[in-house]
C-alpha cells in the first residue's frame, strides 16, 4: 500500500517514525479535520487547524497548554480524575506543523473510549453531565483571563443576531427565499437578548468550556465511565448557564443535530432530569441560587443561539461549519428550532426539574 506522504510527514515531525504508516479521520466535529495517525503500532490524534476559526493557532494551543498544565496539578492534587488531553511537541519541540496547506497539531490519543453523538440512556447523560461539571470545578481556581479570547464574543447572542441581520441584508447566495420562515421565526425571538443582559453582575463570570456537546466527551470502552473532556478550544470566561444548556441541546433530543425527522426532535424529559443532576452534584457549594435559575435561560439560549448561527452560514453560503450536503446548515437550523419550540412547550416541567435541585 501507498503511504500518504502528508501523514509520513507528519508522522516523522511527531516522531512517530515513518514505517505503517496510516491516517484515518475520526469524529464527527464540524471545526476542524480530525485524523488518528498511526505508525509502528503508536498512535497520535492530529488535527489540521481551521484557521478562518481560529486565525491564531498559536494562541490555541496557548490556551490549551495552559489548561493542561492546571488539569494536571489538579491531577497530582487528587482533585481531578479524568484523563487530560495533552498536546504533543515534534522532535523540534514546536506544537504546530505546517503541512498539506494547513497548520496541524497533534494530541495523544485517549485509546479504549468512544464518542456519542446521541445520548443512548440517563445514566449516559448524568455521567458525562457529571464530569463536565468537575471540569468546572477543577478549572474554578483557574484564572481563566489569562486565556487569549480565540473567538471574541463566541455566546454573545447580541452579536451573533447583528450577525444574522447583516447576511440577511447582503443575501450573498440568493438563500433568503428559501428560508424566509425560519429567518422570521429567528427575529422572532430575539427578546432573549435582553434576558441575557439582565443576568449581567448577577451570574459569575468563571471559566468555562463554552463547547459542551456530547461528542466532546470521550467514555471508557470498558466501563462506561467518563474518561475526558476534550475540545478545550473554546475554552474562556463565560456562564455555567452556557456549558449547562449546551448539554441539554445536545443531550435531550433523540436525534442528531442534523436529522431531518423533526416530528422526533423533542426534549426528553428524563435526560434533562439526569443532565441537572450529573452536573449540579460537583458544582454544590459554589453554585449560586441565581445562577441555578439561570440554568433555564441557558437551555433556551443555547438551542437558540447554534440554530441562529446554523441559519447564519447557511444564508452566508457555508463558510463556518464544515457541511456535506447543500442544505446540511438549513437542516441543522430547522432542527435546533424544533428543539427549542419543544423547551418553550415543556417550560413548566423543565422548570420544576430544575427547582427541585
Ligand atoms: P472539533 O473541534 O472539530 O470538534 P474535536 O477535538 O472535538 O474536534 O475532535 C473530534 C472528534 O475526534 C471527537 O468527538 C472524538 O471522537 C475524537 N477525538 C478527538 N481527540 C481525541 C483524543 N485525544 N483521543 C481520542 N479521540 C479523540
Ligand atoms: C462546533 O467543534 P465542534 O464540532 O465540537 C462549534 C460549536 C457549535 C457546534 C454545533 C468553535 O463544535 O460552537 O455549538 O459546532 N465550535 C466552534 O454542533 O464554533
Ligand atoms: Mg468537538
Amino acid at each position: 500500500m501507498k503511504s500518504n506522504p502528508v501523514a509520513v510527514y507528519l508522522s516523522e515531525r511527531f516522531g512517530l517514525g515513518n514505517e505503517l504508516v496510516s491516517m484515518k479521520p475520526i469524529g464527527n466535529g464540524h471545526i476542524n479535520s480530525t485524523m488518528l495517525l498511526t505508525a509502528e503500532n503508536k498512535s497520535l490524534v492530529v488535527q489540521k487547524l481551521n484557521t478562518e476559526v481560529f486565525p491564531e493557532p498559536e494562541m490555541l494551543v496557548k490556551n490549551a497548554r495552559l489548561i493542561e498544565g492546571h488539569l494536571s496539578q489538579k491531577h497530582q492534587l487528587g482533585d481531578y480524575d479524568l484523563d487530560i488531553i495533552r498536546h504533543v511537541p515534534t522532535q523540534a519541540s514546536d506544537f504546530l506543523v505546517d503541512c498539506d496547506n494547513g497548520v496541524w497539531r497533534a494530541l495523544e490519543f485517549i485509546g479504549g473510549s468512544y464518542s456519542e453523538d446521541v445520548v443512548a440512556n440517563t445514566s449516559q447523560a448524568e455521567i458525562a453531565a457529571n464530569a463536565f461539571g468537575q471540569f468546572a470545578v477543577a478549572l474554578e481556581d483557574f484564572d481563566a483571563e489569562q486565556l487569549h479570547h480565540v473567538i471574541p464574543d463566541f455566546h454573545n447572542l447580541a452579536m451573533r443576531a447583528e450577525k444574522l441581520k447583516s447576511v440577511i441584508a447582503r443575501d450573498p447566495v440568493n438563500r433568503l427565499t428559501s428560508c424566509q420562515a425560519e429567518v422570521d421565526f429567528c427575529l422572532s425571538q430575539l427578546g432573549l437578548v435582553d434576558e441575557l443582559k439582565k443576568l449581567r453582575g448577577v451570574v459569575p463570570v468563571r471559566p468555562c468550556h463554552n463547547d459542551t456537546k456530547i461528542n466532546n466527551m470521550l467514555f471508557c470502552n470498558k466501563s462506561h465511565t467518563a474518561k475526558a473532556v476534550i475540545d478545550l478550544d473554546t475554552c474562556m470566561p463565560g456562564y455555567w448557564l452556557y456549558d449547562f444548556g449546551d448539554m441539554v441541546r445536545t443531550f435531550c433530543s433523540p436525534e442528531e443535530e442534523d436529522s431531518t425527522n423533526l416530528d422526533n426532535v423533542r426534549v426528553r424529559e428524563e435526560i434533562f432530569a439526569a443532565v441537572v443532576k450529573g452536573y449540579v452534584e460537583p458544582l454544590k457549594g459554589l453554585i449560586t441560587e441565581q445562577e441555578k435559575q439561570s440554568f433555564w435561560l441557558g437551555t433556551k439560549v443555547m438551542t437558540f443561539m447554534i440554530g441562529l448561527r446554523f441559519l447564519t452560514d447557511y444564508i452566508d453560503g457555508d463558510n463556518y461549519f464544515a457541511i456535506k450536503h447543500e442544505n446540511h446548515n438549513l437542516e441543522r437550523a430547522q432542527n435546533q428550532f424544533a428543539l427549542y419550540r419543544d423547551i418553550l412547550a415543556k417550560k413548566q416541567t423543565l422548570k420544576a426539574i430544575l427547582s427541585d435541585v
